[in-house]
């Protein structure tokens, strides 16, 4: 196996020295500053907030497209692709951002599961269990079939801000960890045996965001200036992550050119995923059994933990049952991901959306447990949805039946466990 990928799958992370070409460090962090100048000027609230962060597409201009055309370098494109095991052409960019150091000190964050969230200056992992589902899901499907989402930090300056438990990615936390982030200042505290991770100017650190990991240091002290891009692969299986790009970020590239070409492609696989996931959604409304397994075996090609993408779809239809009578975007000022999923649910009547979500609301169901909380090492507010466990007896032929139509009252209360 490719040396990278094994790092990735057994640690969780991959550390990757000029992952920015020393030749053109000085030319991206200049585009990077006018894209950060710009964000700041266009924001009020920025000289308030304690972690600013500057939307690399919504800023570049013609002058400083380097700093978008850098998530296209076979650097960050290429080797996102190598490490999950996937065509390039199979592989596209959801999200760029630049993390910066606020210019003040910022009081402690508020601690987890607050009602708007989680700040990410609290040890976590990236899973929402209201819109993610139940961790364990996520782990067995990607033990099983390996990732289909990366993200990096790419350091400008200096940066060990970021620390990480390597391997806990694999896993759900342990005694020892969930008794730290209960303790006192637990969930902004070194957990024993995490390690941060130390990035030179150029240096970048590739990771599965599952992984326990914490932004441990947030102040005037230091300029941080971190490039953080996401890539997700196509066909493999399928992820919690969409595409938080804005609408139209194919269009920053100048037409004609070998970019434009790229980006649109990117644009491209997100929304044949969305095709598909229409095509499944109308076979469950019609109850067509081979229809909507053809859908799945096509979002989800392994047979192997595909439980995990029924479930995230079954987070799909909440949302899109959530969009009943709104009108659909025109795309400014929204994201891929927020246009789509206001489109297809223009696509669909609100009697479809009704009858859609009574066949998924079962499920919806069972993967609540009954009482609300947060539980330290996860984001998102406090919810009544299993943080980590699937509910006994849930199984993808469970619920396949039960959007189909023919219920076969397998969930039961209780959690399966992991498998060894
Ligand atoms: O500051 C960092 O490097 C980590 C940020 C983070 O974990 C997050 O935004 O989810
Ligand atoms: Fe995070």
């Amino acid at each position: 196996m490719n040396p990278k990928r094994a790092q990735l799958l057994s640690d969780g992370y991959v550390i990757l020295r000029q992952v920015v070409p020393p030749e053109q460090l000085d030319r991206l962090r200049s585009d990077i500053e006018t894209v950060v100048a710009r964000q700041r000027a266009g924001d009020p609230e920025w000289d308030r907030t304690p972690q600013p962060r500057a939307s690399i597409v919504d800023q570049v201009e013609a002058s400083t497209i380097g700093a978008f055309e850098f998530l296209l370098h076979p650097n960050t494109h290429g080797v996102s692709a190598e490490v999950l095991d996937s065509p390039t052409e199979a592989v596209a960019s959801n999200q760029a951002l630049v993390i910066c150091n606020p210019e003040f000190s910022p009081e402690a964050p508020p601690r987890p599961g607050q009602h708007w969230g989680t700040d990410p200056r609290n040890w976590h992992r990236d899973v929402r269990p209201d819109r993610d589902g139940p961790l364990s899901a996520h782990i067995e499907d990607q033990l099983a079939n390996g990732p289909a989402y990366v993200q990096w930090n790419i350091a400008l300056y200096e940066d060990h801000i970021l620390y990480v438990v390597p391997g806990s990615h694999r896993r759900l936390s342990t005694e020892i960890e969930s008794s730290h982030l209960q303790g006192e200042r637990g969930t902004t505290s070194p957990v024993p045996e995490s390690i941060p991770v130390e990035l030179g100017p150029g240096d970048g650190v590739v990771y599965n965001n599952l992984m326990l990991h914490w932004g441990s240091k947030y102040g005037p002290e230091k300029k941080r200036r971190t490039v953080h891009l996401g890539y997700r692969s196509f066909g493999h299986i399928f992820p919690r992550q969409q595409c938080n790009l804005p609408m139209g970020f194919w269009n920053r590239f100048a037409e004609g050119t070998p970019q434009r070409r790229v980006a649109e492609h990117w644009f491209a696989l997100f929304q044949s995923e969305f095709a598909t996931i229409e095509e499944t959604l109308r076979a469950a409304l019609s109850g067509n059994g081979e229809a909507f397994e053809a859908g799945l075996s096509r979002l989800h090609p392994p047979e192997k933990g595909r439980r995990t993408c029924l479930i995230l779809l079954a987070k799909q239809v909440l949302a899109l049952h959530g969009q009943r009578g709104l009108p659909s975007g025109n795309g400014s000022g929204q994201s891929v991901y927020d246009w789509q999923l206001q489109e297809l649910a223009s696509r669909f009547s609100d009697r479809e959306l009704e009858r859609l979500w009574r066949r998924f609301q079962p499920i919806d169901e069972a993967l609540r447990s009954g009482a609300t909380r947060h539980v330290s090492g996860f984001l998102g507010p406090t919810t009544d949805y299993e943080f980590e466990k699937v509910p006994a007896g849930m199984t993808a032929e469970g619920i396949c039946a039960e959007v189909l139509g023919q219920p076969q009252r397998l969930f039961h209360s209780g959690s399966t466990p992991l498998p060894a």
